[in-house]
């Protein structure tokens, strides 16, 4: 590698936790919706031993909201994704990919319904807020749609609900899974989520003024020393082993939504219209070429990945693995690949090209079993 540094200016935006980060040590960032996104303050398999056991504070600023409000927001919020969006009560959030009228995920945000006709779309990595600004003028709706100065904290591990009780009270333990509330803590209004992106558990604070920032993270910080809290941010090896695909590695705008797994996250005959359907319909018709698999390596750990691996069965290309982390649950390297239909089955032995050596891997089904 090439050493090299990332210059911080506006045009790079700047979260609101990011004076902690740096007075925490951080060691490297990535850029995630124009704005940085912390990525390591340790290294990776003690930074996941943390997350498993104790409670960590992930400035995940970065997951940007889209806003959608007005009269005809659900409508518009219904038209970019397959998944049904009515049945959404206020207060809830759920996993939505978003989709064009080709069926090319655009993005895999969360949805927030706040109101009957106001939302907030947590996205990743793309820029959502243009594809649905352009979406409410074609179709003149009656919506505002604008980003927020909202910046989710990520309070995550199985410690989690301890700390957020000792800094509220008893009553956040009955929010359920990607339910929320709207409170506050030392005075400054949040919404609460039992959500986040790591299988450990916990919460999402979505901050609604970036110059309460310091003072959030402070008062998480200090309630947290109880439980050992540590600074860390989404894992690679966590999120490999829960399953969870990052927009922008895993999937981009050249991958149908059937192809990326995503199947179970989808209302596909909703009655809503949505934008995506009519490629949706044909691609059902003529099946999927591709599929988001995951695939398993055993032996030694593989190095960070650059640029996609190529995999092959035998001496055929079949795709590409976009993530991979060594994993010390399954004592493998764990990657997501986007394979060729034929060669998608669990069980399928592959290989896989590592810095020009071959690396005998499996095709395993989405909860690693071959
Ligand atoms: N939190 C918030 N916004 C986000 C993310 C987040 N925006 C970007 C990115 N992460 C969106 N992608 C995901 C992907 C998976 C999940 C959450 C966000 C997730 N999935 C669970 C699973 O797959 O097991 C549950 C899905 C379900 O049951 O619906 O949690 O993390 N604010």
């Amino acid at each position: 590698m090439h050493p090299t540094e990332l210059v911080l200016s506006p045009r790079l935006r700047k979260t609101a936790y990011e004076d902690r980060v740096f007075d925490l040590g951080i060691q490297s960032f990535t850029i995630y919706n124009h704005m940085t996104l912390p990525v390591s303050f340790s290294s990776n398999p003690q930074a996941y031993q943390h997350l498993c056991e104790h409670v960590q504070i992930w400035d995940v600023a970065a997951e940007r909201q889209v806003e959608v409000v007005g009269p005809d927001a659900l409508k518009l919020v219904e038209l970019i994704t397959p998944r049904d969006i009515a049945s959404c009560d206020i207060g809830q959030c759920v996993y939505a990919p978003l989709a064009d009228q080709d069926g090319l995920i655009i993005n895999d945000p969360l949805i927030l319904r706040l109101g009957e006709d106001r939302f907030w779309i947590s996205i990743a990595d793309s820029d959502v807020l243009l594809w649905v600004k352009g979406i409410a003028y074609g179709c003149g709706y009656d919506v505002q749609v604008f980003e927020p100065d909202v910046s989710p904290l990520a309070v995550q591990g199985p410690k989690a609900d301890d700390l957020m009780a000792d800094l509220l009270d008893d009553s956040i333990r009955d929010i359920r899974f990607f339910r929320f509330i709207e409170t506050k803590i030392n005075g400054i209004p949040v919404v609460l989520a039992r959500s986040g992106w790591s299988g450990q558990g916990g919460f999402e604070v979505y901050l609604q003024s970036s110059a309460d920032g310091i003072a959030l993270w402070d008062a998480v910080w200090q309630a947290g020393q109880k439980y050992n809290i540590k600074v860390g941010a989404p894992n690679l090896i966590e999120r490999l082993e829960s399953g969870l695909k990052s927009y922008g590695s895993d999937m981009t705008l050249d991958d149908h939504i059937l192809e990326c797994g995503m199947e179970p996250f989808l209302n596909l005959d909703k009655s809503a219209e949505y934008m995506a359907r009519e490629s949706i319909e044909q691609m059902q018709q003529s099946g999927i070429k591709r599929r988001l698999c995951h695939v398993m390596a055993k032996g030694d750990p593989l190095p960070a990945l650059r640029e996609r691996w190529q995999v092959s069965a035998g001496a055929t290309a079949i795709g590409l693995a976009s993530s991979c982390a060594w994993s010390p649950k399954y004592a493998a390297n764990l990657m997501f690949a986007m394979l060729d239909i034929q060669s998608s089955q669990p069980g399928q032995s592959v290989s896989v090209l590592v810095d020009g050596a071959e690396v005998d891997a499996v095709v395993c089904d989405n909860r690693w079993n071959v």
